[in-house]
């Protein structure tokens, strides 16, 4: 892969360790629980009734109730707490995680949506790189890998090339546009920042991925991402398809997305 020569995420220098790699890590805390199973996973839900691709958000899915484990908590009390929640998990592998998103979690009908452009493929299995991707919403190349290349919660079927378009550039509202397709747009910020806006219908769910990919492998979120990242989770509200989907995704790898399940934990974080 070609990785633009920007700068990574800086690490949280409040908390990482003095002798941690110059990567993005947080802490000094090893993922060691990754490939072990949460015990008694929760009873799935009864299956719902398929919604539509929302335009627009859907009407607003009701938030669950707030998890007593975070009450009262902010800031990196309320990370702490989410980590040791939700971040152990099984590690499905790449290829399996790829399998699942292709064949199931987001074949619907046998046809798997491409969540920037909208492009479909038919397909029953993983289909060409050539056709469709998969995009890890944390890039690869900014500490996607190992486990967290195959956790579902940041995985989004892409048309290839729109995935080739975004990269690793982070996410923003794109001012002066040099492609677009769909409502996904690419160019530069206000601040001449090169950044991929998603279309609108799923900004808040980039949001979501990337709060929980913060807070389960201790990652920072560059200032300026991360503001506009807190505007899309509150413009697009979590809808039945995402929770659905985070339901789904927990009877693979045993392990939710908090932010879907109460999308207001985000504002109770001053700084991912
Ligand atoms: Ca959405």
């Amino acid at each position: 892969m070609i990785i633009p020569s920007r700068p990574l995420s800086a690490p949280r220098t409040s908390t990482a360790s003095s002798s941690a790699p110059a990567s993005t890590a947080r802490t000094p805390k090893a993922f060691s629980s990754v490939s072990t199973f949460e015990a008694g996973a929760p009873a799935k839900k009864s299956p719902t009734t398929p919604v539509p691709p929302p335009q627009v958000p859907v009407e607003d899915v009701p938030p669950s109730k707030p998890d007593p484990r975070y009450d009262g908590l902010k800031d990196q009390a309320l990370i702490n707490a989410l980590h040791d929640a939700v971040s152990k998990h099984k590690d499905l592998g790449y290829n399996g995680a790829r399998k699942i998103i292709f064949t199931t979690l987001d074949n619907h009908d046998g046809k798997v949506k491409c969540v920037y452009t909208g492009k479909e493929v038919t397909t029953n299995k993983i289909p060409s790189s050539n056709v469709m991707n998969t995009e890890h919403t944390w890039p690869q190349s900014k500490g996607a890998t190992g486990p967290a290349k195959a956790d579902l919660h940041h995985l989004f079927p892409t048309d290839s090339k729109a995935n080739s378009i975004r990269g690793n550039w982070p996410f923003g509202t794109v001012k002066n546009v040099k492609w677009t397709e769909n409502g996904a747009k690419f160019g530069t910020d206000e601040k001449g920042r090169t950044v991929f806006e998603p279309p609108d219908e799923h900004k808040g769910n980039v949001a979501r991925a990337l709060f929980y990919f913060s807070t389960v492998y201790n990652k920072h979120i560059p200032a300026d991402d991360e503001a506009v990242l807190k505007q899309w989770n509150t413009l697009d509200k979590v809808d039945a398809a995402e929770v659905k989907r985070n339901d789904a995704i927990e009877t693979y790898q045993q392990n939710r997305n908090p932010f879907v399940d109460d999308a207001s934990l985000a504002d109770r974080i001053a700084d991912f």
